[in-house]
C-alpha cells in the first residue's frame, strides 16, 4: 500500500459515517438479541412467538413471515405502530422504535383475526 492509500484510509476510518454505522450495528444487534433482527411467524391465528420486549427510544427489527394463509400484519395501535399487510408465503423486515414503557397489545387488523386469537405482547422497558 502507497502512503497515499494510508492517509485515504485514515481518513475515512475518522470520518462521522463510519461511528454512525457502527453505532446503527449496535444498536441493531441489542434490539435483535445478536442476529440484528426478531424473528416473528405470523399464521391462522398467532405471532410467533407472541410476546416480544424492547427498549423504549431503541429500534427494533423484526422480519414477519407470513407461514400461513391469508395475508398478516403486526400493528401496535397505542403505540402507532403499523407493519404492512404480509403476503402468504412472503417476508418482510419491519422496524420501529418504542416511544415509551408499558405493556401494550400486538393485533393483526385483518378482519376477524384479532377475534380468532392472532394477538401478542410488546413490552417496553
Ligand atoms: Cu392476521
Amino acid at each position: 500500500m502507497k502512503p497515499n492509500d494510508n492517509a485515504t484510509l485514515r481518513r475515512l476510518t475518522r470520518s462521522p459515517v463510519w461511528f454512525l454505522a457502527a453505532l446503527t450495528l449496535l444498536l441493531a444487534c441489542q434490539a435483535g438479541g445478536g442476529s440484528g433482527s426478531t424473528a416473528v411467524e405470523l399464521s391462522e391465528f398467532k405471532f410467533q412467538p407472541n410476546e416480544i420486549t424492547a427498549t423504549a427510544g431503541r429500534p427494533v427489527k423484526l422480519t414477519l413471515r407470513n407461514t400461513g394463509t391469508v395475508a398478516h400484519d403486526f400493528t401496535v395501535k397505542d403505540l402507532d405502530v403499523a407493519s404492512p399487510k404480509v403476503q402468504p408465503r412472503s417476508s418482510a423486515e419491519f422496524a420501529f422504535t418504542p416511544s415509551r414503557t408499558g405493556t401494550f397489545q400486538i393485533i393483526c387488523t385483518e378482519p376477524g383475526h384479532q377475534e380468532g386469537g392472532m394477538v401478542g405482547t410488546l413490552t417496553v422497558r
